[in-house]
């Protein structure tokens, strides 16, 4: 007989000789003679699924992070056997099983090396809880870089680091501190060009090491439950990204709104202070769509009351604002106060709605109220309750969006921060223990405040966002990186953290603009603002304790320079709702990072500063105090400098000037950059024209614009504008395509282009093969001229 000792003792356990194999449909199924069972779903030419049993038993197959649309099917998948192997073959990779280790190696077509096993899957008894210590390990292959990941702190490149996935509230947290608030086992692999993905779909705390404690080593492993991953091969990064968002999912569009300036603090209150900074920004004429009302509007911090005195009226003040063209945005905490005269607690212990310790009693922690219980969010009956507790907020009164905080869930004067781990859970009906529901726990929260919002913002589109998330939170909801510091490191982590997020299937992200903890001064409020403009969620917000941080908070020369910058962010939504949708319609990343845009390029592979806004747009955030030019690289192609329209071959580093009202911007030649007027709130005036501006390259370059109704479901039914262009340059000319689909009306008639670095001078314009007059197209000096909207095609001739 194995006593507990021993079993605690054992160690790894490894699987040895494969004894079975057998084939159904798209799977594949080894088992060993010690009991282990791999199964490998094809799910597309380049995406599979590896699960392995322990004990010839699988785990049910459920998961909270797989979206119900996946695109499945594939084309291939032809098994041989020989001596040493089994050997599966896809349309684009070929894996290879040892027969007598159970090892794996994956090669692309043409016996490139993608992914090798080290030691494999192996797995360790947990004594303690019972189950599975579950691990992989592979062999980092040569000059391998590493990517994805979440929220990480770290460089981008996080090669040499070892990362912890377990949803915390880390207040004031540093570069490289783990774990953070998101958990997203999500990387990417780069060596020889090739990249791929891993996504370790496992909700218990997971840990990575990127050939941190062994040079050629990178290794994955969790606490408990299956190890269970898919692997995404590209070769390009886009394509590994691409294939992971389409598995975990995409948000529906955002109303434009929640694309413009939002305000926070903790906390504007009472009502007349609301109304002062949202007059403020009016009279200021700085452009902005939201405030935000901190657990401060609450009654006693109770979710889903008002405290009368600050807020008499709120459905009037929410009115009020609107009439402004000001969202207003309440946040909502998981703990709900142990308050016998609460009716939200009431309801919640009449349905046995909040979740329970191991032995039967209530979980309680204190948060913000005092003591709390906490919803079970992972039970549907809780989330539908929960979900119609949003009626009076959002149907009645108005509020236009939500901001779920603490929902790690946080709890305060605990050395773990956050819920006992022998905490039950529903788990959709597989119950659970709190180590293995933590990481989803907000998730679930968040998911039951975007159906509640959905319900009743109708026919609006809903606005929510959350701190904590796991991967495929991103269908719904908006995300923040939580309780950062107004600090130049902080700057750096912000930009990383983004581009992270995006790399990771999250797009919709923002960082607090000018620091959550600590007072910015104004030089690195006006760096910050520079950089969260260019971030999909753009709000600054802080903890109030420590004077102002609004756009005039520190002098004129201040908010001269974030005006010019929450103009450009208006100026560019057409630019950045595009982009948005070409997230949602190919799992785009709204944020490149320079290796993402040119992998093939060694030189982007450890760069962290310079990122492309959407495809077209490089920024080149200012990260220092009291600079006034930096070093940057600028990617292969060609630029143009935004701000000089001065003409770049990139490939190269450069040296350019920054002071403090600049922020470095580079526009890809060929590109067409639509742009809005300045608006001080989404929908304030009504389009006369779009503007596109053109920049000239010699080449061809496509470029899109999508635009609809800004807000409601009608792009479903086709209702929505989609502009394609093909720009194409040659010697003096310039020759731009449009193709257009859908049926929605833009409100203005024309588009008025304004061409940069055009190398000759317009001597004849032809709109549709015809002739038109200078007049006609009002080609003026500067480059302009206007054409109706519909055009397929205009050519211009140099002289
Ligand atoms: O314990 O609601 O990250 O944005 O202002 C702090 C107060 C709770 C943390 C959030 C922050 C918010 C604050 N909250």
């Amino acid at each position: 007989m194995i006593t507990n000792t021993e079993i605690a003792h054992r160690g790894n356990q490894f699987p040895n000789q494969i004894v079975d194999f057998h084939r159904e449909n798209d799977r594949v199924y080894f088992t060993t003679q010690n009991g282990v069972i791999l199964e490998i779903t094809v799910l597309r030419d380049s995406a599979l699924r590896f699960r392995y049993a322990t004990e010839h038993v699988f785990e049910p197959d459920f998961s909270y992070a797989i979206a119900d649309d996946v695109s499945l099917g594939y084309n291939v998948l032809e098994v041989t056997e020989g001596p040493p192997e089994y050997v599966l073959t896809t349309a684009k990779l070929i894996v290879y099983v040892k027969k007598d280790n159970l090892k794996v190696e994956i090669t692309d077509l043409d016996g490139n090396m993608i992914s090798e096993e080290e030691n494999g899957f192996h797995w360790e008894e947990n004594f303690a809880y019972g189950g599975n210590v579950v691990k992989m390990s592979k062999v980092t292959q040569q000059a391998e870089s590493f990517y994805g990941m979440g929220d990480k702190a770290s460089h981008i490149n996080l090669k040499g680091k070892r990362v912890n996935n377990w949803v915390t509230d880390q207040y004031a947290y540093h570069k490289d501190q783990e774990p953070l608030y998101k958990s997203i086992p999500f990387y990417l692999g780069l060596h020889n060009d090739l990249a791929y993905g891993i996504f370790f779909d496992n909700s218990f705390s997971t840990y990575f090491d990127f050939a941190q404690e062994k040079r050629n080593v990178t290794s994955f492993w969790a606490d408990g439950g299956e190890m269970n991953y898919y692997f995404f091969y590209g070769p390009k990064m886009s394509q590994v990204v691409e294939a992971y968002t389409d598995l975990t999912g995409v948000p529906e569009l955002p109303p434009l709104w929640a694309l413009g300036f939002h305000q926070s603090k903790w906390s504007y209150y009472p009502e007349k202070q609301v109304m002062e900074i949202a007059k403020k920004f009016r009279d200021l004429k700085l452009p902005c769509d939201a405030i935000y009302l901190d657990i401060d509007y609450m009654e006693g911090f109770r979710c889903f009351t008002w405290n009368n005195r600050r807020f008499p009226n709120p459905k009037k003040m929410v009115e009020k604002l609107e009439a402004m063209g000001m969202k207003t945005v309440t946040m909502i905490d998981p703990g709900i106060k142990i308050d016998r005269d609460y009716w939200v607690y009431q309801q919640a212990m009449e349905n046995d709605f909040f979740c329970k310790r191991a032995d039967g009693p209530h979980f309680k922690g204190k948060v913000w109220p005092g003591e709390c219980k906490f919803p079970d969010f992972t039970n549907p009956e809780v989330r539908e309750w929960w979900a119609g507790l949003y009626k009076e907020m959002i149907a009645d009164i108005g509020v236009h969006g939500v901001w779920n905080d603490m929902n790690e869930p946080a709890i305060m004067d605990v050395p773990t921060k956050t819920a006992n781990l022998d905490m039950r859970h529903d788990y959709d009906g597989h119950p659970c223990s709190h180590r293995k529901a933590h990481n989803v726990y907000g998730m679930q929260m968040v998911r039951a405040t975007y159906d509640g919002l959905k319900k009743f913002s109708f026919p609006k589109r809903p606005f929510v966002l959350t701190r904590a998330a796991y991967a495929g939170t991103q269908r719904y909801c908006a995300t923040w990186t939580g309780d950062n510091v107004a600090t130049w490191e902080h700057l750096w982590i912000a930009n990383v953290q983004a581009q992270r997020m995006c790399m990771s299937g999250y797009s919709f992200i923002g960082t607090d603009i000018g620091g959550f903890a600590e007072q910015p001064n104004g030089e690195l409020f006006a760096r910050w603002v520079q950089l969260g403009i260019f971030h999909p969620f753009c709000r600054v917000h802080s903890s109030g304790d420590h004077g102002d941080q609004e756009p005039w908070s520190f002098g004129d020369e201040i908010t001269d320079i974030v005006r010019k910058y929450l103009e450009l962010r208006y100026e560019l939504l057409p630019y950045l709702y595009t982009m948005f949708y070409k997230y949602i319609q190919d799992g785009l990343p709204m944020l490149q990072s320079l290796v993402f845009y040119d992998q093939a390029d060694p030189q982007t592979h450890f760069r962290t500063d310079e990122f492309l806004f959407g495809e077209q747009i490089l920024i080149v955030p200012v990260q220092e105090s009291n600079v006034l030019g930096r070093r940057l690289y600028l990617p292969r192609g060609e630029w143009y400098n935004y701000w000089t329209d001065e003409f770049h071959h990139g490939g190269t580093e450069k040296y350019v000037e920054c002071p403090l009202d600049t922020i470095p911007m580079f526009i890809k030649a060929g590109s067409m950059i639509p742009k809005y007027p300045v608006q001080q709130y989404v929908g304030e005036k009504k389009l006369e024209e779009l503007r596109i501006d053109v920049y000239y390259v010699e080449g061809q370059e496509n470029s899109t614009v999508y635009e609809d109704q800004q807000d409601g479901y009608d792009y479903k039914k086709g209702r929505f504008s989609l502009r394609k262009f093909r720009l194409r340059g040659k010697d003096g000319e310039l020759i731009i395509q449009q193709f257009k689909d859908g049926s929605f009306m833009t409100p203005y008639e024309n588009i008025r282009m304004t061409f940069h670095g055009l190398p000759f001078k317009i001597g004849m314009i032809e709109l549709d093969n015809e002739k038109v007059n200078y007049n006609k197209v009002q080609y003026s000096d500067d480059n302009t001229i206007v054409v109706h909207k519909d055009f397929t095609e205009l050519h211009l001739v140099g002289i």
